[in-house]
């Protein structure tokens, strides 16, 4: 049974009315958005990492300068969300002590590694892809400080999009040798591209009361097939195949049906035992081992400042 709290904000839920920082909600919804939230947030910063990785190895000084931006616009997204989690009553140290010991995830995508430089391509086009498939509902979420701040990020994200596709065509255009490389990255970011938007319906535990309470719009399956319906035709205009022998078009559900990843693949990535996640988790602990000075100096600041107001 509902208390007259819970049922009057969820009224206000269906209505469309956004929740607000200072707003009643119950304690469940504030502890899934800290969670999805917190996580989002996480995902961008430790999603500068793949892309970081060939900063310094751009083919030419223009490709260096967008992929240069592009991951600093990664680093805005994290902070935006960080505030966004902020006001609902955790600090963002709070928050990086979790990510750093472990109780709370990133997305399962960042970790797999970035082998070539046609990687920075299918990154963009598939991963910032399935990221603003996921996003763009996410501006009609129903708590107000998250759902505003997906408004900027999904511009950010279709400009990622387009430079990771804009590599890509250049690549499948390119030399045998560059064709060859385009099609290698495809095929090893398809699968854990799908695996961004979930588990499978059946299998994920916050859907239901999350989608009840409009935090999310979607569900896993729902957004998974849109991407593979968007994806395969830009696929078919590189003039690259899809890895997949079961794609093809249904005429009946005017979809496309397709093989799911290997979610046993995706637990053990979650449990921390894929490609790169110690070497994410490390780089992570460093930046933050080797911030540790600042931070304190900034602190010691503040409180100075304070005493000589009282003073
Ligand atoms: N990776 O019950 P559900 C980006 C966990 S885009 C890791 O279905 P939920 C941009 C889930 O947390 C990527 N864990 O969960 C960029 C839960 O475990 P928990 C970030 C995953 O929350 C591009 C458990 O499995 N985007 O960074 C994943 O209802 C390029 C059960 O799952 C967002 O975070 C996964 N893929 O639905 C940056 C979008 N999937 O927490 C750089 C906002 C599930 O109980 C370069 N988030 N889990 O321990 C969401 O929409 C949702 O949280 C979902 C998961 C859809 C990700």
């Amino acid at each position: 049974e509902m208390s007259d709290d819970e049922r009057h904000f969820q009224d206000k839920v269906d209505a469309n009315i956004k929740v607000e920082p200072r707003d009643w909600m119950p304690d469940d919804y504030r502890k899934t958005l800290i969670r999805q939230i917190g996580q989002h947030a996480h995902s961008e910063i430790v999603g500068q990492l793949p892309e970081g990785n060939w900063i310094t190895r751009a083919p030419t000084l223009e490709r260096k300068a967008i992929l240069l931006a592009k991951v600093q616009d990664e680093a805005g997204h994290g902070l935006y969300l960080y505030c966004a989690a902020e006001t609902l009553g955790v600090t963002r140290d709070d928050l990086t002590e979790k990510l750093l010991s472990g109780r709370m995830k990133y997305s399962s995508i960042f970790n797999y590694p970035t082998l070539t430089w046609a990687d920075m391509g299918a990154v963009g086009w598939l991963v910032d892809g399935a990221a603003i498939m996921n996003q763009v509902p996410l501006q009609r979420t129903s708590y107000g400080p998250y759902s505003r701040a997906m408004v900027r990020i999904c511009k950010e994200e279709s400009f990622h999009q387009r430079q990771g596709y804009a590599i890509m065509m250049k690549m499948a255009q390119g030399s045998a040798a560059q064709r060859k490389m385009a099609q290698d990255a495809l095929n090893r970011m398809w699968y854990p591209s799908l695996m961004m938007f979930g588990p499978s319906d059946k299998d994920s535990v916050h859907s239901a009361q999350s989608m009840a309470w409009k935090i999310k719009i979607n569900t896993n399956d729902e957004l998974r097939q849109k991407f593979v319906n968007e994806t395969v035709p830009q696929a078919e205009y590189l003039g690259l195949t899809i890895p997949d022998e079961n794609l093809k078009f249904n005429e009946e559900t005017g979809n496309y049906d397709f093989s799911q990843p290997d979610w046993d693949e995706f637990f053990e990535v979650l449990k921390g035992n894929g490609p790169c996640n110690t070497d994410r988790l490390n780089a992570r602990r460093k930046a933050w081992d080797d911030g540790a000075w600042v931070r304190e100096g900034l602190l010691a600041h503040a409180e100075k400042r304070a005493a000589a107001k009282v003073a």
